[in-house]
């Protein structure tokens, strides 16, 4: 009676399993002992790609004077990363917000700017304005397309 392997089929499952058990603690062990910033990068990374980002940057500039955004009408595709920065070219302080998104500008002075990043992952119409008490009402409205 000759054997056919050094294991029996049983031995066989039992030894993958280890193995398998093995390198899931080696990798666990591995994340663990990568500094704080690593992780978070390699973790973030992970969560971004099961999210789908397609890649797309889409880069505007908004002028925005008493009361109104130039332009006042953006529209970008759904997962693209929006980038707007805020040109004050009025006379006294403005923002912008996309309120739904939860993002915001700083108040800025006029002659400066301002740049804020988002990923547009939600479809819609969403309004964007400035915050200052009063301008909305005056006009210093737009809009954002994501389809
Ligand atoms: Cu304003």
């Amino acid at each position: 009676m000759i054997k056919r392997g050094l294991l029996s089929k049983g031995q066989t499952t039992i030894a993958v399993a280890v193995l398998i058990i093995a390198m899931l603690v080696f990798i666990l062990i591995y994340i663990l002992s990568l500094p704080q910033e690593d992780r978070e990068r390699l973790l973030n990374m992970s969560s971004e790609t099961s999210e789908g980002w397609n890649g797309n940057i889409e880069e505007f500039t908004i002028e925005v004077d008493e009361f109104s955004f130039d332009p006042d009408f953006i529209k970008v595709d759904q997962g693209d990363k929006v980038t707007i920065t805020l040109e004050n070219d009025g006379k006294i302080p403005h923002n912008l917000v996309v309120a739904e998104y939860n993002v915001k500008t700083n108040t800025i002075e006029p002659g400066k700017k301002d740049t804020m990043s988002f990923i547009a992952d939600e479809k819609g119409t969403f309004a964007f304005y400035c915050s200052v008490s009063g301008h909305r009402n005056a006009g210093e409205f737009g809009e954002l397309e994501v389809e």
